[in-house]
């Protein structure tokens, strides 16, 4: 049976450790905030970069770090939108790490700046351990996935600050029980705020994107008392 060598999974998680504190202070001293955008595959991450370009894009500069496994796909559709977006391919990896991130980074001009979106490759297990040197980690759990994700899958919902349950549309088609979704999240995760949206109707993101406003706002303010 082939044994797991622990020390080389540590050494790897701290350097990409190193890797993601040096992204952090670049996002820092250019006063951009960053979100680590993460899900299972189709649960509405794109939809989600889509919707909220088309509302904000006209306050606040964004830039989209893609990540997927194979294809320039989702960069495409988030330029269609007007906005810079680079495409990271994992080649079969299943998440992305802080050096992809450095190396997507050289890839676009943060210049006019304010928001970097990273969409994480679809999977609700191995991005939760890699930091990227983001500010907040974000998931999306869509109601066709069903109501037990948070018991299968409990450390992605756990280090979420906010957590979006998508296609409520969907609701009154599909056994998702909404009561379970919040009782089981609220129990791994007491402090992460859960918000009810749809990216087909648009329906519950105004709190979505007031909860962005705010924070892109603080991080313009860091960036004007460092300057
Ligand atoms: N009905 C419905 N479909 C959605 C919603 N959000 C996304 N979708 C659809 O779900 C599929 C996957 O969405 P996508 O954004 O590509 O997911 P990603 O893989 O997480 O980036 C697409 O066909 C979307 O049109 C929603 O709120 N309601
Ligand atoms: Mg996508």
């Amino acid at each position: 049976m082939a044994q797991i060598n622990v020390p080389v999974v540590r050494n790897i998680l701290q350097a990409n450790e190193r890797l993601a504190a040096e992204n952090r202070r670049k996002f820092d001293d250019a006063g951009i905030f960053v979100i680590n955008l993460m899900s299972s595959p189709g649960a509405g991450k794109t939809s989600l970069l889509e919707k909220t370009i088309e509302a904000l894009s006209g306050r606040i500069g964004i830039a989209v770090i893609e990540g997927d496994i194979q294809s320039s796909y989702d960069a495409e559709r988030i330029q269609k939108k007007g906005v810079q977006a680079v495409q990271i391919n994992t080649d079969g990896g299943c998440h992305l790490d802080g050096n992809m991130i450095q190396i997507a980074l050289d890839a676009l001009d943060l210049a006019n700046v304010d928001l970097l979106i990273i969409e994480n490759v679809g999977n609700l297990v191995c991005p939760a351990e890699f930091n990227l040197g983001e500010h907040e980690k974000i998931m999306i759990l869509s109601v066709t996935e069903g109501d037990d994700k948070p018991l299968k899958y409990p450390l992605m919902f756990q280090i979420c600050s906010v957590l979006l349950v998508n296609k409520i549309d969907l609701l009154p088609y599909v056994d998702c029980d909404m009561a379970k979704v919040r009782e089981r999240i609220g129990q791994l995760n007491a402090k992460g705020r859960i918000l009810e949206v749809s990216c087909k109707t648009g329906e519950g993101f105004a709190p979505w994107l007031s909860w962005i406003e705010e924070k892109v706002a603080g991080h313009k303010k860091l960036r004007a008392g460092k300057h």
